[in-house]
């Protein structure tokens, strides 16, 4: 028989990608969706007939233990989590009920009802926090400086002390920031990629921006759902750092997006203090040599590519063009494309997303 997954947050942005992967590979797939009024599996609508949800949530512990007695599955990937930083301020307890105890419920239940499942916790490097060397790796001292980082921060040590408990083969992957044109649009680079978009098209003239000399280190979230994905087939469980190895801040993504549409980003860009976080983490680069030795991995899509990929896509989306190299004000609009860097899978153009309201009054004023 073949192997089968369950993955929680499969309606996110790298539950969507981690799904298409694991599909590829043979793998059925299940994914935990929560109840809402409003259907949002605008992600998944391209593998609607090959993958199965099941109702469930991080907050109610029985719903976890029914799912994976529905779905038997091999692997667990958790990446289910209010994962958006400034909303942790905003609703600290419930950050914490579903990003940091959401994993306990998850891990008990694997305990109960099969503790031969392969367990995969998304963990972060938001836990890095006000970084105590450069770059980061498995071995660096934690600081994290948001509720969100607290709480993954949790999330992180329980999957290591199931591990060591019951013998659990549960990994944590060290996660550094991943993009796509999957993105939730309250994350920076969609952000931009979006207003670029947007501002290209006459629809909108002006960008607020919060810290422009944050810096991330930026990877795509096709490379890196296939690092999830290896954890789990090693002979060992353990914990990886998955990162790019390069930095660039905030005002660098700013000028390679609006560049690539023939913009500056001068012209636009409004600096709003509403957007500053009461505690920055100003400065991660994580060291994957760990992952790059033990796992063979390696990212394949350059910051570069990945903007131009993400503002490209907004373009479609909202109706415009794609900037060609040889002119980039012609049109060239394709049903679909393959990603930058050469991955396994292409990237559908959900020509019927729609993406919900820019402003989401729930976001408050630090979307
Ligand atoms: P998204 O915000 O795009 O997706 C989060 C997912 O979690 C959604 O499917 C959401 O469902 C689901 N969810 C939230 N709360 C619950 C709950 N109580 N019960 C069930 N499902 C819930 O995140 P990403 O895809 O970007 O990230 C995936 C994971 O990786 C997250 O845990 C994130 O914290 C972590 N991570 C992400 C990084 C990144 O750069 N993207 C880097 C490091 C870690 P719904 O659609 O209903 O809201
Ligand atoms: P982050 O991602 O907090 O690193 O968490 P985000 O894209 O929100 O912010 C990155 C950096 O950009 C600065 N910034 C702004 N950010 C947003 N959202 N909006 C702005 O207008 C803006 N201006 C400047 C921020 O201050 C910050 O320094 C992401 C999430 O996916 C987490 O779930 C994940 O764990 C970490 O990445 C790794």
């Amino acid at each position: 028989m073949g192997k089968s997954a369950l993955i929680t947050g499969i309606t996110g942005q790298d539950g969507s990608y981690l799904a298409e992967f694991l599909l590829a590979k043979g793998y059925k797939v299940f994914g935990l969706v929560r109840r809402s009024s409003t259907i949002n599996f605008e992600r998944l609508y391209h593998l609607q007939d090959q993958i199965e949800l099941l109702q469930g949530d991080l907050l109610d512990q029985n719903s976890l233990i029914t799912a994976l007695q529905q779905s038997e599955p091999s692997e667990v990937y958790n990446l289910a989590a209010q994962s958006f930083v400034p909303t942790s301020w905003n609703q600290p307890v419930l950050t914490g009920e579903f990003t940091a105890l959401g994993v306990t419920r998850m891990l008990e239940a694997i305990r109960v009802v099969n503790p031969r499942i392969r367990f995969y916790q998304a963990s972060s490097s938001e836990m890095f926090g006000m970084v105590r060397e450069t770059p980061q790796n498995e071995n660096t001292q934690f600081y994290p400086r948001s509720p969100y980082g607290v709480a993954k921060l949790y999330g992180h040590w329980i999957t290591v002390n199931y591990r060591e408990s019951y013998d659990i083969f549960a990994c944590s992957g060290i996660l550094f920031n991943h993009e796509s044109p999957r993105r939730g649009l309250e994350f920076v680079t969609r952000k931009v990629s979006y207003a670029v978009a947007r501002i290209k098209l006459g629809l909108q003239k002006t960008l607020k921006m919060g810290n422009l000399e944050a810096e991330r280190d930026w990877g795509f979230a096709g490379d890196y759902v296939e690092a999830m994905w290896l954890m789990l087939q090693q002979e060992k469980a353990d914990d990886y750092v998955i990162a790019t190895g390069i930095t660039y801040p905030v005002r660098h993504l700013l000028e390679v997006a609006f560049d690539h549409a023939g913009l500056d980003y001068r012209q636009y860009v409004e600096i709003d203090s509403a957007l500053l976080r009461p505690a920055e983490v100003h400065h991660l680069r994580g060291d994957y040599s760990k992952a790059a030795c033990q796992l063979g991995w390696q990212p394949k899509t350059s910051f570069e590519e990945l903007i131009q990929m993400m503002v490209d896509e907004d373009l479609v989306r909202l109706g415009g063009s794609l900037p060609t190299r040889s002119n980039p004000e012609q049109f060239a609009v394709s049903a679909t494309r393959a990603p930058a860097g050469g991955g396994g899978f292409r990237e559908p153009i959900l020509a019927s997303f729609e993406p919900r309201q820019r402003r989401n009054p729930l976001m408050g004023s630090w979307m």
